[in-house]
């Protein structure tokens, strides 16, 4: 969507996937969705290094309104669990420097059950959610039909236009629609959405992130062609930093969706995440691939059985590549390959090679030169390569 927003994919937190629709406050106040919890990440955001990294959204997601419309027909919060309201809770998220985003979906109700925006509330739901300042909207898909739907998104995106505000719009719709053409058309979700959905919900498992990472393999070259500045293919959020994933398969999480160029939207308990997650997502040369100004979403180039290679054009004739051993036999798999099998021939002179996520410089590799590396089971190492040229 051309509204200069998300020309480098979207950072930041939202709740989703680590606290789901907790909303007993009484037995759970910390982890419950209400403003305590929204505040408690934006505090955490800005003040432990991420903002300054680039995570700056601070997004709800569903769960948040009230069981009923107010008397003028617009959507509210649940009023104990959101007493100081919407509008207070994004202006103390602005003045910690970060931007605040909400959760719709075009239906009769949410995925969750609470009041969702329908066809004819669609812009008095924009002008609400602008004049509360928000910064980014999220429209799910439950509860609703391919036409309505087909309707409701462009709809949507011009209302939310109308506002004069900016807000970067992300759509749940080809998640609905099985991801594909021809029922899904890509050319206009990147003409009225900054970034979509394409793929089931994330969970807290190696097994739910491998089959995600397989999907967008499988389907590269229908979604890879139209990801770009401000529209990106959305695999859903990073669930590193809770209870699934070994450190390994941590990595692997962010160097995928490094290479992918897909948002980095945190849903974790920032309060309590691990010294080791942190690192890894707070890891400056990996978020600085994920930022590529280029915006050209990366491709799985070779596939084996357990091995995959996935490689990134980035901006001054620089690449990430990703290779990522899927299968669980004991032993890091040892492998062997040179900058001529991976493609990356532009740079006579060679490519300064580092890895990524271990922080490590490898050397200077010519086209021919072996590079040798071992990947961990279901694990993977990220290669950054600088032209000397
Ligand atoms: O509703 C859906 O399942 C969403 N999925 C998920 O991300 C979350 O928002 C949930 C809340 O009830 C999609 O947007 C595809």
């Amino acid at each position: 969507l051309d509204n200069g927003l998300l020309k480098t994919p979207p950072m930041g937190w939202v709740p989703w996937e680590r606290f789901r629709c907790n909303t007993d406050c009484k037995n759970d106040p910390d982890n419950c969705i209400s403003e305590h919890l929204i505040k408690a990440m934006a505090d955490r955001l800005a003040g432990d290094g991420w903002l300054r990294l680039g995570y700056k959204y601070v997004n709800l997601d569903d769960c948040w309104a009230a069981n009923k419309r107010d008397a003028q027909g617009r959507l509210q919060p649940n009023p104990e669990r959101f007493p100081s309201g919407i509008k207070a809770l994004a202006d103390y998220v602005h003045s910690k420097g970060l931007k605040f985003g909400i959760y719709s979906d075009l239906g009769s109700k949410t995925c969750s059950g609470y009041p969702g925006t329908t066809l004819d509330t669609i812009e008095t739901d924009a002008k609400t959610f602008a004049e509360w300042g928000v910064d980014m909207l999220k429209l799910d898909g439950c509860f609703s039909n391919s036409s309505i739907k087909a309707a409701g998104y462009p709809k949507m995106s011009a209302a939310l236009n109308k506002t004069g505000r900016p807000i970067a719009f992300s759509c749940s719709w080809p998640a609905y629609e099985g991801g594909l053409p021809p029922k899904v058309n890509y050319t206009l979700l990147g003409k009225i959405c900054n970034l979509w959905r394409n793929f089931g919900d994330i969970e807290d498992s190696w097994d739910s992130l491998f089959h995600i990472i397989e999907w967008y393999g499988n389907h590269q070259d229908i979604i890879q062609p139209v990801a770009g500045p401000g529209r990106w293919n959305d695999p859903d959020t990073l669930i590193l930093g809770n209870f699934g994933l070994s450190y390994e398969q941590s990595k692997v999480q962010v160097a995928l969706w490094a290479v992918l160029a897909a948002p980095f939207f945190m849903s974790c308990n920032l309060r309590t995440i691990s010294t080791e997650a942190k690192n890894i997502l707070q890891n400056p040369l990996l978020i600085y691939i994920n930022q590529d100004n280029l915006g050209i979403q990366g491709k799985r180039i070779a596939k084996s059985q357990h091995l995959e290679v996935w490689k990134r054009p980035l901006v001054n004739g620089q690449f990430a590549v990703a290779v990522m051993n899927n299968g669980t036999d004991g032993a890091p798999k040892p492998i062997v390959t040179t900058l001529g099998l991976l493609g990356i021939l532009d740079c006579k002179a060679g490519y300064k090679v580092y890895e990524v996520l271990e922080k490590l410089f490898m050397g200077t590799y010519k086209l021919n030169d072996p590079i040798r590396t071992k990947v961990p089971p279901t694990g993977v190492v990220l290669f950054f390569l600088r032209p000397l040229c």
